[in-house]
């Protein structure tokens, strides 16, 4: 575990410390950490995401603290999550099913305890109360936050999905997607069905991580700040560099198949998770609707092509998606109610292959 210092260290950065964060940038969380993503609000009306606490690695090594073994670790997840489903994008694609076991939590945020007022993930009490998700196979857990409180007993931050547990050591080996889907990609390939799938191979690596940098910010974090600001300017702020990446990720895409080349790699799996979410739910519920992702070409086939590697449709449940945003923020949607959507074959053909 982490302290409450090194937390917002992590947050802003190594160059940051208390000493040189004035006033005026530190978030209310300093104060009162947040215990979800709605609280996470700079004095500006922005949104401003804490950084994940629980960073350790499973390695191949078998002398390791964490080493790859079969059937020792389990991802927490939501379809619902964009985080959480693109590591089950990589269990998928890697064919890690039979190593790592997963279980998916209820798409609705609900009170975690009778005791305050927190509201997050929960599982279901049975098999049948909820498609798709299940009941807590390990810990017989109610709620994400118990897994959090399993691991550690004095944790204020969130209660994120995905987390990745070590069944023997009954803790949580990691919480940041980024980082638990770089060891999906390596750490099992003695084990994983498809070890030859490499979506970060050494001489794309700057490639990638330049360009996940940008995506990450003005597209999957993007979207975020333009649905959670609360000021105007924050608001128009996002908008603008969302829709610039978005632009550009159209110009890209029509001059090769994938976002780092004619190669698949880790950067479209980030991509494609917030892709996926675009015109069901970020459009109305995010306000991003200056252009819906069935507008592009490029992209909306590209969105496709992604969506038709097997194994990838298996990770979108467009149920607990739209069920989940639309149901879990109230103060953006106080009524829950959930727009018809235009209900998108992603499985029609696509024009991708002119690129092979
Ligand atoms: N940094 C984390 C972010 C995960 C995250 O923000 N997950 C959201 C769901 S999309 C969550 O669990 N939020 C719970 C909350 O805000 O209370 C990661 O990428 O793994």
């Amino acid at each position: 575990m982490t302290s409450c210092f090194s937390k917002i260290h992590l947050a802003f950065g190594p160059k940051h410390t208390l000493a040189n964060l004035s006033s005026s940038v530190l978030p209310p969380f300093f104060l009162k950490m947040a215990r979800s993503a709605l609280d996470e609000m700079s004095d500006s009306g922005a949104f401003l995401r804490t950084a994940s606490t629980f960073r350790n690695f499973i390695s191949r090594d078998p002398n390791s603290q964490y080493p790859a073994e079969s059937g020792r670790y389990h991802l927490y997840m939501s379809y619902a999550c964009p985080w959480a489903s693109r590591c089950l994008v990589y269990l998928k694609i890697k064919g890690l099913e039979k190593a790592i076991s997963f279980t998916s939590v209820k798409p609705i945020w609900e009170r975690t305890k009778d005791s305050d007022e927190h509201t997050g993930w929960v599982f279901p009490l049975s098999e049948t109360e909820e498609p798709g998700a299940e009941p807590d196979p390990l810990n017989g857990a109610k709620s994400i936050r118990e897994i959090y409180e399993l691991a550690s007993t004095n944790y204020t931050g969130k209660y994120t999905v995905p987390v990745l547990w070590d069944k023997k050591l009954k803790t949580i080996v990691n919480n940041e997607s980024s980082e638990i889907i770089r060891m999906f990609n390596t750490e099992f390939n003695d084990i994983a069905e498809n070890a030859a799938l490499d979506l970060y191979p050494s001489h794309m690596q700057t490639q990638i991580d330049e360009t996940n940098e940008w995506i990450y910010s003005d597209i999957n974090n993007g979207v975020y700040k333009c649905g959670f600001a609360r000021k105007q300017g924050p608001y128009e702020e996002a908008a603008k560099l969302l829709y610039e990446a978005l632009d550009k990720c159209e110009r890209i895409l029509g001059k090769q198949r994938y976002i780092c080349g004619n190669t698949l790699s880790e950067a479209d799996i980030r991509l494609f998770v917030s892709l996926i979410r675009f015109d069901e739910v970020y459009t109305v519920h995010f306000k991003c609707n200056k252009k819906l992702l069935r507008e592009y070409p490029n992209l909306f086939n590209y969105t496709k092509d992604i969506y038709q590697i097997p194994g990838v449709s298996s990770t979108v449940n467009m149920e607990h998606i739209k069920r989940h945003y639309y149901g879990s923020h109230p103060s953006i949607n106080p009524f829950g109610i959930i727009p018809i959507g235009s209900n998108i074959n992603f499985s029609s053909p696509h024009d991708r292959d002119r690129f092979y």
